[in-house]
């Protein structure tokens, strides 16, 4: 699969949310990041089992690194919310928005459905979508809660575990159109989510 393709056909996504209006907000107002926090724990919570799902098709050479990626968003990523909700004053057990509960029903059913390529696919445009919405914002505020955020998903290790997604997909064999179709519908899930975030539905 090719994936500069992939990006290279979905620009005009990507410019709709690098920057996202949501997060220039953020950056003049760090409050207004709590309906994220909700969002996005749910989001991960989610993607977890995405990845386990994803991991339990995987062929043997790529098993061991989908476990570490699983097991990294487990210990690493989950304490990140539980932190950062407890500092915004955010109630995690709040339910989420449908645009986040379609987004994540969406990738378990490219991962319990479809070849596992085209689940790898969806996961490496989720993850490579975060370093960049990230990327953008690092520098940008001192806010500690900002900082802590965006020095986790623009770091070099979130950098490099991108750059082997995209290898993995890279080296697998799969139908060109139909990974362009699941790419551009993650993409498109990726705005949704944060488009929601300005809207009403998740106040
Ligand atoms: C990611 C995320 C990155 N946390 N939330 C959304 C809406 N998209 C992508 O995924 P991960 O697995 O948390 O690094």
């Amino acid at each position: 699969v090719d994936t500069e393709r992939l990006i290279g056909e979905n620009r005009d996504v990507w410019a709709r949310f690098v920057p996202h209006p949501y997060m220039v907000k953020v950056v003049g107002d760090p409050g207004s990041l709590r309906p994220w926090v909700l969002e996005d724990y749910h989001f991960v919570r989610g993607a977890i089992r995405f990845m386990l799902a994803l991991a339990s098709r995987a062929p043997e050479g790529h098993l061991d690194f989908l476990l570490e990626s699983t097991h990294r968003l487990a210990t690493m990523e989950v304490p990140i919310f539980l932190e950062v909700s407890r500092d915004l004053g955010v109630d995690l057990g709040r339910e989420p928005s449908m645009a986040t509960v379609s987004y994540v029903s969406f990738l378990n059913h490219l991962a319990t459905s479809m070849d596992f390529v085209y689940g790898a696919v969806a996961l490496f445009a989720e993850e490579w979508a975060y370093y960049q919405a990230w990327k953008w914002l690092s520098g940008k505020s001192q806010h500690p809660v900002l900082v802590r955020l965006s020095s986790h998903w623009s770091s070099r290790e979130f950098c490099e575990y991108v750059e082997r997604l995209r290898e993995m997909v890279e080296g697998m064999q799969g139908d060109q159109k139909t990974a362009a179709g699941v790419f551009r519908e993650t993409c498109r899930f990726e705005l949704l989510f944060w488009d929601s975030l300005n809207g009403p539905d998740t106040h």
